[in-house]
């Protein structure tokens, strides 16, 4: 028997499918199904995927009884969010997820301190993607002084911001109603909090959250699979393993400035922009781009 389902965990050898049958559902029974790799699309010749099929995936299951499977085919993806595989020689790319209305960008303002250059990364393989971003600062509990806003920046940019803190329970609300019957994938580095809100907006617990260290104040990679939460009105939350960093492909180094509109308006009139705080990031992103280039 064939039928349709969403990806919802991938492992090295199987992935977990929930069946449309499955859809309504808040604890979803799931199909541990094996990869027919030869069947799987190859979708683009020059760039390999480290992995088959990446959580969001539609495809078509054989159901081998009531609890495995295997995936006879993938569907076209509506779109992805990827970057280059970390710690591959070449073109290998990792798809972090995909058929998704949001990238929920995770920052945290402080432990670890919020941090832009994975912030402009993401925003920009989301608009290449044409996913909507939204940028989280989670613990804002943990602020210093009023003037204590480093997201003010993308803000007067124009992106969505949320500023909340998931242990006093304050700003979720707003993020709740613009995420609801929509599927978000929550990304960004270890220990920004992602299980911890991703546990509050399911109202359930799942996963584990795990400390920040003491003198890095950096996470500890507490979440090492990703995972498609089920939760009401058709609303799918993805969380994902912290990440290190975020290697951008297929970008030409000229065309990057049009990620910096402010950075690119001054260069349209000649004036300086040296000064402006996304240049560094700008800088950083433009020389990694023409390495992979070279
Ligand atoms: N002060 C403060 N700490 C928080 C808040 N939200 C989460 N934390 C803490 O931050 C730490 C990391 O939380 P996790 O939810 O495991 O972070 P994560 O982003 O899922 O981390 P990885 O799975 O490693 O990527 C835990 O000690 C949480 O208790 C918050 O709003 N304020
Ligand atoms: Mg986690």
């Amino acid at each position: 028997m064939n039928q349709k389902g969403v990806v919802s965990e991938v492992f090295p050898r199987f992935c977990n499918v929930i069946l449309d049958t499955e859809s309504d559902k808040s604890d979803p029974k799931k199909l541990l199904c094996t990869y027919r790799r030869a069947q799987i699309l190859v979708r683009d010749p020059e760039w390999l995927e480290r992995s088959p099929v990446a959580p969001g995936d539609i495809v078509q299951v054989q159901v081998l009884g009531s609890k495995d499977g295997v995936i006879e085919e993938l569907l076209p993806r509506r779109n992805a969010i990827q970057r280059k595989a970390p710690g591959k020689e070449g073109k290998v790319l990792h798809t972090i997820a995909t058929n998704i209305d949001f990238v929920v960008v995770v920052t945290s303002l402080h432990d670890p301190d919020f941090s832009p250059g994975l912030v402009d990364r993401f925003l920009i393989a989301a608009q290449k993607a044409q996913i909507i971003p939204l940028i989280v600062i989670n613990k804002t509990d943990l602020k210093k002084t009023a003037e204590d806003r480093p997201w003010k920046l993308y803000e007067d940019l124009g992106f969505q911001c949320f500023p909340i803190s998931t242990h006093k329970n304050e700003g979720i609300g707003r993020l709740e109603a613009v995420l609801s019957g929509k599927t978000a994938v929550f990304c960004g580095h270890s220990g920004v909090g992602k299980t911890s809100l991703l546990r509050t907006l399911f109202g359930e617990v799942f996963g584990k959250i795990g400390d920040v260290n003491k003198v890095t104040r950096k996470g500890k990679h507490t979440t090492t699979v990703s995972t498609l939460l089920q939760a009401k009105n058709r609303t799918r939350f993805i969380d994902t393993p912290g990440i290190k960093e975020f290697g951008l492909f297929k970008i030409d180094p000229k065309e990057l400035i049009e990620f910096f509109p402010e950075i690119h308006e001054l260069q349209l009139k000649r004036e300086p922009f040296q000064g402006l705080p996304r240049y560094d990031s700008y800088m950083r992103i433009k020389a990694a781009l023409e390495d992979e280039g070279r």
